[in-house]
């Protein structure tokens, strides 16, 4: 989505100018990964417009690979709107119903398109803009299983795209099939009734999972794996301004992932995934304020191993 930022606090009848960025939870996971150093590729659907040229624009030059990113005649991009208080966080105001990412569907899923992958991340976000978007990503899950591809999921419940009571049997397949789970406070508790992690494995571990990672936003994060007893905990990374938070979840997760898939240890994953989604909540963008590997590299040598 193209993300339209109020210059201005207060409500947006009042505000008279807008800044213009890029977003989306799986683009801003994908540009984060990117800046660490790796290629994701990202499957998605951008109008034919202006707003689709400058979403793959803003792509290319993050470094993603963007073949997989279809432009859809009939559909525009879709955009998002902030809007802040001063009380709160920012609110948001979707354009979304009917855009071109909102159609995508088991047609646009090219076969091959995990032949050689590391790794699957989804969100819950994608599959609750429609029914053919949920069809699609059943289908990136029976490829991800023929490819023996690992899956990692991150619910991201938006209660603007989902009812409360469906969320548990929504997230159910994505779930199920998710090695990587990774989850804030409140979509524990929709998933589990507890906001205590170590109250919920026993349910995550019988769907399947094999690692989960609790986001705890200022209070640091935790993970746990079905194969130890000990919890692991990693403090926050405190950063020195805060201008919102939108887009640090991404953030998170894609550090996370990243040491992942380099093997570290879960502490030194989890340190840097504080990092990335800390330094994200010091910017209006999204993903403007991700580190490149150059400046998180510093920050990891001091935390060791
Ligand atoms: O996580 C950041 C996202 O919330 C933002 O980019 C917009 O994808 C978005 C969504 O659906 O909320």
């Amino acid at each position: 989505m193209v993300l339209l930022s109020p210059d201005s606090t207060g409500p947006l009848r009042h505000v008279p100018l807008f800044r213009k960025y890029v977003a989306g939870a799986e683009l801003n996971f994908s540009i984060a990964l990117a800046r660490l150093g790796l290629r994701p590729g990202l499957i998605s659907k951008v109008g034919q417009d202006e707003f689709g040229e400058y979403i793959k624009a803003a792509m290319q030059a993050e470094g993603l690979d963007i073949s997989l990113v279809k432009t859809d005649e009939d559909h525009p991009t879709g955009i998002y709107f902030k809007e802040y208080s001063g009380l709160a966080d920012p609110k948001v105001y979707y354009y979304r119903k009917g855009s071109a990412a909102s159609t995508l569907s088991p047609a646009d899923i090219d076969p091959g398109c995990l032949e050689g992958v590391r790794l699957l991340h989804l969100t819950g976000i994608t599959p609750a803009l429609s029914d053919s978007c949920r069809q699609a990503y059943l289908r990136l899950l029976e490829l991800a299983a023929e490819h023996q591809v690992p899956v990692s999921f991150d619910p991201n419940i938006r209660l603007k795209l989902i009812a409360a009571e469906k969320v548990r049997e929504f997230m159910a397949p994505f779930i199920s099939q998710a090695s990587l789970l990774i989850l804030n406070e409140s979509e524990l508790n929709y998933l589990y009734g507890t906001k205590e992690l170590a109250e919920a494995l026993p349910e995550i571990w019988a769907a399947g999972v094999e690692l989960v990672v609790h986001k705890r936003g200022a209070k640091g994060a935790v993970a746990a794996h079905k194969k130890e007893k000990e919890l692991v905990s990693c403090p926050p990374f405190q950063p020195v301004r805060y201008v919102d938070p939108v887009g640090a979840g991404d953030g998170f997760d894609a550090g996370f992932v990243f040491g992942y898939l380099q093997g570290w240890s879960l502490r030194k994953s989890l340190y840097l995934a504080n990092l990335v989604g800390a330094l994200a909540t010091t910017v209006v963008g999204d993903y403007e304020g991700y580190p490149f590997w150059s400046d998180a590299l510093p920050v990891l040598e001091a935390v060791g191993e």
